[in-house]
Order: structure tokens, then sequence, then C-alpha cells
């Protein structure tokens, strides 16, 4: 972890400034009848999840570039995590990935207390194969042909159902890599069949208090057609399997130009949007930092979200779900971590009764200028005013940097020559 007393230095350098905007800004937002203390309180209560594999240095299938002072195991993904709570206040629990992440329940427990984090919705990995896995992925996991294979990544989605009880967890989040690469290598139909039944046999397993999230993507590693392919697909699968079943939205994993924040208040709409994993991306699924090339698309999202805040059981799931190529990835984690921060704000302070005027009395240009204004606005002083009330860092990264943390863990983690660079 950072020494307290390097948060509080840096953190003296800027306090002065960041009041002086944190006033600014309240008066403007005075003006437009909104109360920035109440707006800094509902950004400082928000958290997003980290994917413990978010903490190392990604990779594409070309190849993966380790950085000093990788972490080696859970343990120190942990420390890792740890950090980027204790800078931004905004990732308080972390997501693990099974079986990369496995160790002992008491000592994940143990661990997660030290660095103040709790643990958030438990990853299946059927995408790859294990040491010593009797039966092999590569055509397919729930839905593959063979009905023991199918079985073993049930009882592997059950496993970490058991770990994520031991833990605290409350839900298990499944993508499957299963698909086709030519047309006619699977039947649609009856491979959905065989999918929708292996679901059937996890979600029976499911404890009462937890949920199942299920992920779609349009395409890779499968590239002419996935089982969960989009979201009327992923929306098909929890109306099967029943109450506790919705749908993950991975930012990412649409077509080009696809209206994702209409997505998301369709499954709103009916009750089905279990969560998000945010990340930003130009083509595909890049799996870069969020809000890093299309921040106005995570507003919009933001929007639906704030819109639909107070709906009877409206509860989704927040993390994100990136792969750090050319950053240090705490670095990258805490900006991302920041920028939800930021859409949630701007989302905050639009008038939203200006707005449903605007819409129902047809005034176009005036509905979107007002949507607009929560985007233009430079919340930055709310954030940073909530993570310095909350004993976080003003600027997490400067103070990230002063305080050296990289060269001290490089010092202790022997260099990495390979490992996962899998992202989902
Ligand atoms: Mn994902």
């Amino acid at each position: 972890m950072i020494d307290s007393d390097v948060i509080e230095a840096a953190n003296a350098e800027r306090e002065a400034a960041l009041r002086s905007d944190y006033d600014a800004l309240g008066a403007q937002l005075a003006r437009r009848g909104l109360d920035i203390d109440a707006v800094r309180a509902k950004v400082a209560a928000y958290g997003v999840a980290i994917p413990s594999w978010g903490v190392g240095t990604g990779g594409t299938r070309f190849a993966r570039f380790p950085a000093p002072g990788e972490p080696r195991d859970i343990f120190d993904k942990l420390d890792d995590c740890g950090v980027i709570h204790q800078l931004t206040r905004a990732t308080p629990s972390v997501s693990l990935h099974i079986p990369w992440d496995k160790a002992p329940a008491e000592d994940l427990k143990a661990k997660a207390k030290t660095v103040g984090l709790t643990f958030d919705a438990m990853n299946s990995n059927t995408f790859q194969d294990q040491p010593q896995q009797p039966r092999s992925y590569k055509f397919g996991s729930l839905s593959h042909t063979d009905a023991a294979t199918r079985r073993q990544a049930v009882e592997h989605n059950l496993e970490c159902i058991e770990i994520g009880r031991a833990i605290g967890s409350k839900a298990l989040t499944i993508w499957i890599g299963d698909g086709s690469n030519f047309p006619g290598q699977a039947d649609f139909t009856r491979q959905f069949d065989r999918y929708l039944d292996a679901a059937k046999a996890i979600y029976a397993e499911l404890p009462d208090d937890w949920r199942l999230f299920t992920e779609h993507k349009m395409y890779e590693p499968a590239f002419y057609s996935t089982v969960v392919q989009d979201w009327g697909t992923n929306y098909l699968i929890a109306q099967e399997l029943g109450d506790r079943a919705f749908c993950l939205v991975d930012l990412g994993h649409h077509a080009p130009n696809v209206n994702i924040e209409m997505i998301v208040a369709r499954l709103i709409r009916f009750g089905k949007l279990g969560g998000f994993h945010f990340n930003d991306s130009k083509y595909g699924d890049d799996d870069l930092d969020t809000g890093s090339i299309d921040p106005f698309r995570l507003f919009l999202v933001f929007n639906e979200l704030v819109a639909a805040e107070g709906t009877p059981g409206f509860d989704p799931a927040h993390m994100l779900d990136q792969s750090h190529n050319v950053t240090d990835p705490i670095e990258s984690l805490m900006s991302s971590a920041m920028e939800v921060c930021r859409a949630y704000a701007q989302a905050l302070i639009v008038d939203r009764t200006a707005l449903a005027g605007y819409q129902d009395g047809n005034d176009a240009l005036m509905a979107a200028a007002t949507l607009k204004a929560g985007f233009r606005t430079d919340v930055e002083p709310i954030l940073a005013m909530a993570r310095l009330d909350s004993g976080g860092a003003i600027d997490p990264v400067a103070t990230y940097r002063q305080a050296g943390y990289r060269a001290k863990v490089a010092g202790e983690r022997p260099a990495m020559t390979g490992g996962s660079g899998g992202i989902v």
C-alpha cells in the first residue's frame, strides 16, 4: 500500500486549487438548481469492481510485453487492487477469475481484508484448457457436442460458485468462447439447446441470494458464429433460466456502431440488466481503457442508468474489463475507474425534468442540448473532492508515481516471462 504521508503531502500541494475549483463549480451548478454536495455524496458512494486479471499486463494474440513488478499471484494482484482503491476510493471490490486466482478461501479473505477490499462476481473459465483437464474445450464447453465435456464445464462453474460462497461473492459471470469458424460447422439450434441445458444445470445450483450473469460477445475466439452472440440471445437465455439470471453488457462485445445505450435501456425495461464490463473500443473487442475513445457513449450509458435509479430490483454490477498493453495497469485502472465516476457524475447533473419536457414537446434540439449539458460540464472537482474526503488522492496517478510503488514491487517480484494475457 501507499504510505499515507505520501498521499497527504501530494494532496496538500493541490488542495487549495481544488477547493477554489469546487466552489466555482458549485456556484455554477447552483444556478442550474443543483446541489454540488449532493452530487459529490452520490459519486463518493459509487464503486466499480476491478478484475483481478486487469492488474497484469495484457496482450494480444501476437505478443505480450510484460513489465517490471507484475503480480505473480492473486495475493500480489490484491495488493495492486488495494492501491487502486486506496488512491481512487472508487474500486472497493475485486472480481476473481477461476482457476487463475485459486487459493484457500481463508487466505483470500484475510488478504482482502488487509487491503480493504471485498469480492465481486466470480468468473469461470471454460475458454481454455487447464493442465490435467480430462477433456478439451477446443470445440466448445457448455455447448460441446460431447455430454461429458459439457458436464466438466458445468462442474467447473459449480466449483466457482463454491469458492465464491466461501469468500462472500454473490454472483457468477459466465462467458464462453463456444461458437464456430465455418458455416455448417455447427447446427445453431442444437448447439444453443445444449448450451441452455448446461446453463440450466448451473442455475439449478445457484444459491438463493446469488445472481447469474451471462455475457454475450459477437466474435472471437470463434469467428463465424458465437453461441451467445448478442443481447437478444443473451436476453433469451436470462428468460429461459429464471428470475436470478441477468444479461451482462461488455461495452466491447457488440457490432461496430451498435447503439449500446439503447440495449441498456431495453434490458432495464424488462428487468434483465445484470451489469457491465466497462472498457472502450474503436473497432471491435479492443479492451482499451474506459472512456479513452468514446467518453460520450459512456456518458449515454450512464444517462440510462441514472434515469433508472430507484426502479425496484435495479442493481447492476459494475466492473472494468480491459487489457493494458502499453501502460502500467494500475495507472490505467485508476484512470478508468475515474472515467466511470465522471460519466456517472455527468449523468447525475442532467436536468431530467427539463429533458422529459423537451422530449414530450418534440423539441429535438433542446432535448439534445439539455442532455449534452451534463456531458459538457467539467465535473473533475466533484470527483477529486469525493476522493479527498474519503482519504484518497486528489490526483491518483501523480500520487502513485510520486510514491514509487511500481519500482518497489519490481524489487520484490521476480520478472515474469510468460503468463496469461487472456482477457474476455
Ligand atoms: Mn468482459
